[in-house]
């Protein structure tokens, strides 16, 4: 296939309720989509990147800036036979790891679209469904945080994750605990703490906790393997994790023992399957994480988790936890605490164009 025409949507999504990590607070989810035609197809992906350089460099508007100025351009003229491809023709650019993923998804939705396949056939997926988790942003106050875990323990999810940092994290987790003796339990601080803290994240190890995300700076895989050597609780990188040779080295160093795939955050599914086949070789489970998608980008999710070594509840929630109405449809629903992954050709998602329109807060459009 040949990209005849691409075009990027900014999106400005009302979430359900304010999402408060160690570094900030959203209340609407700004998502890049990508659209690339093709032989009458049109293919679909979301770029990660936030408003805000806060969880990693990118942004919004650079990935849209390097989407449009190098990455499509690289595109040019070039006849794709598979997806697989992509990582080594947008190599000359350097970084920028997000906008590269979403043009590679939506290449992968072209592709199974063409072979009249769902996602999860093409990657190797071998689950009908997906364990759901859920993420808990920073609360006001310990009842409301209760009440929450409550609803979602209440609706089915299989595991709770909350976000922790300095001041909001022995005593949420105990409180959380108490309450739920059995609950599949983890925490992610969004590496809002330094090895000084090493004593304090050790209290951690009472909770019986399946793991803690990314509890150091996001370059400090040093940092992590000595936290590693003092906590029983298993270390989770997301952040630290920004391509496959990164993971191996992680594993090497004893980093981590377990590790959150983000496709945006390593630069696509190719990378993705690469953590993958490692992962699967070393015996380190995996998970899929998430970041707020609309249902483009958790479509692709879903389909990622369903490969055999995503073997840990994931990140991936039902639609009504995000918001109140996604750009696509239909709605990923929770059945008996899973996603069911799409069986339709491609991502198994349609994007409703009416309200892409509605939620849009810019267009660009690109010609080879
Ligand atoms: O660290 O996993 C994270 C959302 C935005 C940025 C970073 C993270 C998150 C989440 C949300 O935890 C997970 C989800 O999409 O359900
Ligand atoms: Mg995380």
């Amino acid at each position: 296939m040949r990209v005849e025409r691409a075009a990027l949507y900014l999106v400005a999504l009302p979430l359900v309720a304010p999402f408060r990590t160690s570094f900030g607070e959203e209340r609407v989810r700004h998502a890049l989509l990508v659209a690339l035609e093709a032989d009458g197809r049109t293919g679909w992906g979301e770029c990660v990147a936030g408003s805000g350089p806060w969880y990693s460099a990118e942004t919004v508007d650079t990935a849209r800036h390097v989407l449009l100025d190098f990455a499509l351009p690289l595109l040019r003229g070039k006849e794709i036979a598979h997806p697989r491809e992509v990582p080594e023709l947008l190599a000359p650019i350097r970084g920028h790891p997000m906008a590269k993923a979403a043009l590679e998804a939506a290449l992968w939705d072209l592709h199974a679209q063409g072979e009249g396949k769902p996602l999860t056939k093409l990657l190797g997926g071998t689950r009908d469904r997906v364990a759901a988790g859920v993420s808990v942003g920073i609360q006001p106050n310990l009842p409301t945080l209760l009440s929450r875990v409550a609803g979602y323990v209440g609706e089915g999810y299989r595991r709770v994750k909350l976000k922790i940092e300095p001041g909001w994290d022995l005593e949420p987790v105990a409180a959380v605990r108490e309450r739920f003796p059995d609950l599949p339990l983890a925490v992610d601080a969004n590496a809002a703490y330094t090895l000084d803290h090493a004593r304090h994240l050790k209290e951690l190890d009472r909770f019986g906790l399946l793991m803690v995300e990314q509890p150091l700076a996001y370059d400090d895989l040093l940092g992590h393997a000595r936290l590693a050597e003092k906590l029983t609780t298993p270390i989770c990188l997301d952040e630290s994790i920004s391509s496959p040779h990164r993971a191996w080295e992680a594993l090497e160093l004893g980093a981590c023992r377990i590790i959150n795939v983000k496709q945006g955050r390593i630069g696509g599914l190719s990378a993705a399957l690469a953590i993958h086949a490692l992962a699967t070789e070393r015996g380190v489970p995996l998970w899929c994480g998430g970041m707020l998608e609309t249902g483009v980008g958790r479509a692709v999710n879903v389909a990622l988790a369903s490969l055999p070594g995503f073997t840990l509840p994931h990140d991936i929630s039902a639609t009504d936890r995000y918001y109140r109405e996604d750009i696509a449809l239909p709605p990923f629903r929770l059945e008996d605490g899973h996603i069911r992954v799409p069986h339709e050709p491609g991502l198994g998602v349609a994007v409703d164009l009416p309200r892409l329109h509605r939620y849009a807060a810019g267009m660009w459009t690109w010609r080879p």
